[in-house]
């Protein structure tokens, strides 16, 4: 198991982003993290209560992150998905991004390759208690959106996942509104800690993790990571997401993690990491205070967390 600290996750990303992803794998990926110059910090990061919890933040195995997912296009047992998603054709695959926008344009994935793979290593938590750690490769979604131009009226960005039920069975469930749908507002969505994700653990992605792009939001709960991504708009109003029309008012679209604040039917103070035995505490915005939580004016508002 790859031992990095919690300082080597963020608040060092900047100086992780800067590094380009290198050929061969986890070998290489350990040996760019001890040979980077990214200096070592004090990892102590801070929780809700204004205490602090020890870095001992571990990369998830391959195995977890690629055999337990959510993706409900395919199979609501996380056990199941690798297995029906794996023949989702992935190439060829465009993204329309559109919208509010000087420059709309429809892009092959391979030219979103060339906006280049920055290796990320981020956590993710899910609303539903459990967590990871991931080395992404992907490229901030800013770089995408100045290429675009979003106009005065582009508040919000919208996203959408590919509508094929022949491909995605679960999308003839009629208890969801399909294609799955999420949002930012545009400074979540240029912010440096946005990505795009098209690879992890230094290889292209798989499909049950949303091959070939899928969105990362690392201090928002992981159902704002929406996965198999087909069409990016820029949107004046703040879009309704499939969790808001289908959550049964128990998810919203902001979505930012906080332990203090509950889930409607369950306490959100602590974690399990998947790999690990008990529990660990959550950290407000996973772990990403310092970057995001001045995009939050008001942070007592409870609706900034659900
Ligand atoms: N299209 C789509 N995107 C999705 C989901 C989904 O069901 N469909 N599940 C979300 C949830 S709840 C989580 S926790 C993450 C899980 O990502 P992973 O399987 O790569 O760990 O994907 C998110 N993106
Ligand atoms: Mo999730």
């Amino acid at each position: 198991m790859v031992k990095i600290r919690s300082s080597d996750i963020t608040p060092q990303h900047m100086c992780l982003s800067r590094r380009q992803f290198m050929a061969g794998g986890v070998s290489a990926l350990v040996g760019g993290l001890l040979g980077s110059g990214c200096a070592a910090q004090d990892g102590r990061l801070p929780t809700a209560d204004g205490g602090s919890v020890p870095p001992d933040d571990t990369l998830t195995s391959l195995e977890a992150i690629t055999g337990y997912n959510n993706y409900y296009e395919f199979s609501l047992d996380k056990e199941a998905v690798a297995r029906a998603a794996r023949d989702l054709r992935t190439s060829p695959w465009t993204v329309e991004v559109g919208g509010h926008v000087a420059r709309p344009r429809t892009y092959g994935i391979e030219d979103l390759l060339k906006l280049g793979q920055e290796e990320r290593i981020y956590r993710l938590r899910c609303v539903e208690g459990w967590s990871m750690v991931i080395p992404w490769l992907g490229f901030p979604l800013a770089a995408l959106l100045k290429q675009v131009e979003p106009t005065a009226q582009g508040k919000y960005v919208r996203f959408e996942t590919l509508y094929d039920p022949d491909q995605m069975p679960g999308q003839r469930n009629p208890a969801f509104p399909w294609p799955y749908v999420e949002g930012l507002r545009l400074d979540e969505a240029m912010h440096e800690l946005t990505i795009l994700a098209t690879g992890l653990y230094g290889e292209p992605l798989l499909p049950q993790n949303g091959a070939p792009l899928r969105l990362v939001v690392p201090w928002k709960y992981g159902f704002k990571s929406i996965k198999s991504i087909v069409r990016i708009e820029l949107v004046e109003e703040m879009p309704v997401t499939l969790w808001m029309a289908a959550g049964n008012g128990e998810y919203g679209f902001w979505a930012n993690v906080n332990p203090a604040v509950p889930h409607r039917r369950w306490s959100q103070a602590t974690e399990r990491r998947i790999g690990e035995s008990g529990r660990r505490p959550t950290l407000l915005f996973n772990g990403y205070a310092e970057e995001v939580a001045h995009l939050y004016p008001d942070l007592d508002r409870r609706e900034w967390y659900y």
